[in-house]
């Protein structure tokens, strides 16, 4: 890395320098704790800023750190793949303090306010941070609320409602798929943001393949099949890609699904769903005999109601370098940040070496000139043993990395994809990209 000078002194006049110049500004009392750079969220933007930063070796012990309250860290893109009956949730978690490197520092509890202004957050158990650059990546809440019904019906076991949206949940969605032997499925995304927005349908797909092997489902003759499936969605098309919209449209209508668009499901009631129109229509209610539902989800309250927040409740970022659009030492990524991108893993993979970059850049007092393109990916399942490897940028631009090399169209299902989802990412995600060395499409980096 040639962003800083090699020598350890130089670094340290670079940091002090810093520091006066932004805690000079307005000093506080009773701040009991000072780090360089504060990461608040240990998820996979938080574990791969924070190990990219640390690998840099231009920090000390203690410079960095990552405060989250979580005891576990999750592999959630895996959830899907628990969903159709191919992982355990167990083998796609472990302990977040395992995760820490120990140059790390550390806060295992949650975060109460920022003080930008004053260059410090304030930990629920009231201690005081300082901090000279402050990452914000604490993802994003999976609200169960936002569907009236919804958490009684996840949580009784003889329900046929599950979601593979929360770990608690994701694997009773197998049960309640080999269960069904007729009857009407129905699979729900809601309108609005929400994290991997093409999740909601790979489990379908598993789902209908499922029912296909095991004679319940006739593809060629749905009619005098013993399930019926429909996909109710809030958004008016199957993918906000047009590329991958159109395929997925395809196979929507070649495999007889249903396709029930601007339906936003609000309320669970026995049997029956409830979904909301837009423009002034009336509700719609379906009878079902299995729903697997997506909930909205929202920014934690904890951003929304702070200043560095825009008014949708995501941190307002400069979508090319990440950096703040108002405090020049604050910067975001993933699920929490306002970049106009699929929130996926993926994404993170991009984002993080551009913010590591550009914020290693700002210490050093030049602007930052990185900048992320918005890549973003969705290996979307489309049935046992095919994936379509969507890839994209801002704008909903293709940008496939195999399509490059192998000019190959990444919207055709395909094998390799498959195992890649299963099998690939989950490896080097918890062996690599956790440790800041996964660069995704750039292959390892650090
Ligand atoms: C990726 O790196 C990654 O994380 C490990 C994923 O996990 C969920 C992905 O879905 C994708 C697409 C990537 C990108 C990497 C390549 C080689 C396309």
């Amino acid at each position: 890395m040639a962003l800083f000078s090699p020598t350890r002194s130089i670094i340290s006049a670079q940091f002090i320098r810093q520091s006066r110049n932004f805690a000079t500004v307005s000093p506080v009392t009773g701040v009991n704790r000072n780090h360089k750079i504060v990461v608040v969220g240990g998820g996979s933007a938080g574990l791969a800023i924070s190990h990219q930063l640390l690998r840099q070796g231009k920090f000390s012990q203690d410079d960095i750190a990552v405060v989250d309250p979580a005891s576990w860290h999750h592999y959630q893109p895996g959830w899907t793949l628990v969903g159709g009956g191919l992982k355990t949730k167990e083998s796609l978690r472990k302990p977040l303090s395992s995760l820490i490197d120990p140059k790390l520092r550390f806060y295992n509890t949650g975060v109460d306010g920022f003080s930008p202004d004053d260059n410090f957050i304030t930990l629920r158990n009231g201690e005081k941070i300082n901090y000279d650059h402050l990452v914000v990546v604490p993802g994003i809440i999976v609200d169960s609320s936002s569907v009236r019904g919804l958490s009684d019906a996840l949580s009784n076991p003889d329900s046929f409602v599950s979601s593979t949206y929360h770990y608690d949940n994701c694997d009773k969605v197998f049960g309640t798929i080999q269960k069904l032997r007729k009857g009407r499925a129905i699979f729900t995304q809601p309108a609005g943001i929400i994290k991997c927005a093409g999740a909601p349908q790979k489990i379908m797909w598993l789902a209908l393949d499922h029912w296909k092997r095991a004679g319940l489902y006739d593809v060629k003759n749905p009619s005098t099949s013993a399930i019926n499936i429909t996909f109710a969605t809030g958004l008016p098309t199957m993918f906000g890609v047009p590329k991958y919209s159109a395929k997925l449209e395809e196979l929507r209508i070649e495999r007889c699904v249903d396709g029930l668009f601007q339906h936003d499901l609000i309320a669970i009631d026995g049997n029956t769903a409830t979904f909301a129109r837009p423009d002034g229509k009336a509700q719609v209610t379906k009878k079902f005999d299995l729903l697997h539902v997506v909930p909205k989800n929202r920014p934690h309250d904890f951003i929304k109601s702070s200043v560095i927040a825009n008014d949708a409740g995501f941190v307002d970022v400069n979508e090319d370098t990440l950096r703040h659009q108002r405090y020049h030492n604050i910067w975001s990524a993933g699920d929490a940040s306002n970049l106009p991108t699929s929130k996926t893993v993926a994404a993170i993979t991009g984002q993080a070496p551009v913010l590591v970059r550009n914020l290693l850049s700002t210490i050093e007092g030049r602007d930052p000139k990185t900048t992320y393109d918005g890549y973003t990916s969705c290996p979307l399942l489309t049935e046992y043993g095919k994936v379509i490897l969507a890839e994209f940028k801002y704008g909903g631009v293709p940008k496939e990395t195999f399509g490059r090399w192998l000019s190959i169209d990444q919207a055709v299902p395909r094998r390799a994809f498959y195992y890649m989802k299963k099998d690939f990412f989950p490896w080097v995600y918890g062996k690599y990209m956790v440790k800041g060395t996964w660069g995704g499409p750039k292959g390892w980096i650090n």
